[in-house]
């Protein structure tokens, strides 16, 4: 039986833990070491769902500006979009409505198809007070009408549970599209 692949960016700023996010997931490791994604970097991750198996195919976006043509293409034709800030640096967080408008601007909404993703405040291990509030997160994405998480890449608590999440809604969405 064939699987489907669903195609899943992972995109913010840079520094927020993207790439850690990624790496926790697929191989269940941390780096401290802060190493820069040079433009894209993919992946392939199989997904056991309780009612079949998926294949997600994660694209892990740099944050260089001068990388936002190359984003803009990636974009089009996501089935889920992981976005991604640090819970420890409120520019990060207040650059998200900017990355939102990037990739609905990129996104290619044909066929009806919705813009269907996560928000997720990374590095949560670090330790109370955060420099933004849960509720500020959950409020957001509220507004952007995406599933809020709070991960820690360094820990591994909740990394597993947002590319579950993403693999579900991306096949639901696809129903949801089929059945129009
Ligand atoms: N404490 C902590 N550090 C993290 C976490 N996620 C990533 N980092 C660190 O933050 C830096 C940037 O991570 P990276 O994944 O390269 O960010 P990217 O630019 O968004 O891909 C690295 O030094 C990581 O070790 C986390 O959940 N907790
Ligand atoms: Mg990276």
């Amino acid at each position: 039986m064939s699987r489907p692949v669903f195609k899943v960016l992972v995109v913010g700023p840079r520094n927020v833990g993207k790439s850690s996010l990624v790496a926790r997931h697929l191989h269940d490791t941390f780096e401290e070491n802060y190493v820069a994604t040079i433009g894209v970097d993919m992946k392939a991750t199989t997904i056991e769902l309780p009612d079949g198996t998926v294949i997600l195919s994660v694209v892990d976006l740099g944050g260089q500006q001068s990388f936002a043509s190359l984003r803009l293409s990636f974009y089009q034709g996501a089935h889920h979009i992981i976005l991604v800030y640090d819970t420890n640096d409120r520019e990060t967080f207040d650059a998200i409505p900017k990355w939102f408008d990037g990739i609905t601007k990129g996104f290619c909404f044909s066929g009806g198809r919705q813009l269907r993703g996560s928000l997720v405040a990374n590095k949560i291990d670090l330790g109370e007070p955060h420099a933004v509030a849960e509720e500020e997160g959950r409020l957001l994405a509220d507004t952007i009408s995406f599933h809020f998480f709070r991960t820690s890449a360094k820990t591994g608590e909740n990394v597993n549970e947002v590319f579950v999440h993403a693999a579900s809604d991306a096949r639901e969405s696809m129903k949801v599209f089929s059945a129009e």
